[in-house]
């Protein structure tokens, strides 16, 4: 099985990767779901939705000010850099990525989108303010320069829309591969994960990389059950 997906993925033209959670796990990053899944420890709903922020929003800082903390900590593995690798063999590629934790930029991916923002950036809960801020900690309740609205993380909560260009741009990109690369992501949060039914239903061969079984583990062509770190480089080399 992994012959026939090195020679996929090494012999196409176009390639996708979508990424989730699991790619950062062996970097310390902790997940969201599954038995070491943050989602275990605290409650998502009292979190990462904007019904939270609005009610509690120190708390909510809190616990972005604790990721970042956690995520400054860490640095890219190789299941990242093998990402890297591909993109400078592969024609034309594109790295969709779920996650917020900035661990494909610091490995060196160019051409990738997020689909969910980056725990890095802040925005202003009034204006147009957007901006890098890497300090650690933020503020209990930091506020924007120039309108002194309280800032918020610039991540996408639930029932929030995606960047609609960000969106369009992954959606176009998957319409037109050849194959659609599936790693660490458990494959339940939408829309991300019905970019991968997409790639199906347009004939994009689906090669999966994870721990265990998910959602998409049904339609893909291909499922490599193992860690990021070790079976992706066995496909790039
Ligand atoms: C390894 C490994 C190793 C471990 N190697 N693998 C019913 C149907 C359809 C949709 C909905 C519905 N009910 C509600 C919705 C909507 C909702 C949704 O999808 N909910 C589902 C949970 C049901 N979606 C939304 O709300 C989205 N917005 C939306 O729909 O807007 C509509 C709208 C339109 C117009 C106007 C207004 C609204 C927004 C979703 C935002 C998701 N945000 C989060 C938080 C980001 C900020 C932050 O980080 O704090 O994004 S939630 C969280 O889940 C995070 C992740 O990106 C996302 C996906 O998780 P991921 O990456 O898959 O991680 P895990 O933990 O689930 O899985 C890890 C995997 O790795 C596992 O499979 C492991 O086995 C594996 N693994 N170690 C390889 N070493
Ligand atoms: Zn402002």
């Amino acid at each position: 099985m992994i012959k026939k997906a090195r020679e996929a993925i090494l012999h196409c033209r176009r390639l996708r990767v979508l990424t989730g959670a699991g790619i950062s796990a062996e970097s310390g990053v902790p997940t969201f779901r599954g038995a070491n899944g943050l989602w275990g420890k605290y409650n998502v709903m009292e979190l990462a939705t904007p019904e939270a922020f609005q009610r509690n929003p120190e708390l909510v800082w809190k616990f972005y000010n604790w990721r970042r903390e956690v995520i400054a900590k860490v640095k890219p593995n190789p299941a990242h850099k093998a990402l890297v690798d591909l993109e400078k063999i592969i024609p034309d590629f594109l790295l969709i990525t779920q996650n917020v934790d900035g661990l494909h930029q610091q490995a060196g991916n160019k051409n990738m989108v997020e689909l969910h923002g980056n725990i890095w950036w802040v925005k202003c809960t009034t204006c147009e303010y957007l901006a890098q801020d890497r300090s650690i900690p933020l503020p209990s309740l930091p506020t924007c320069p120039k309108c002194s609205s309280l800032l918020r993380p610039n991540v996408v909560w639930f029932g929030e829309a995606l960047d609609p260009e960000v969106l369009d741009k992954a959606i176009e990109a998957i319409e037109n591969t050849e194959v659609l690369l599936v790693i660490g992501t458990s494959a339940v949060v939408q829309p991300a994960a019905s970019l991968i039914w997409l790639a199906k239903e347009k004939g994009a061969l689906i090669i999966e990389i994870n721990i265990e079984k998910t959602e998409a583990s049904e339609i893909a062509d291909i499922t490599l059950l193992g860690k990021a770190g070790e079976v992706l480089p066995q496909l790039v080399k």
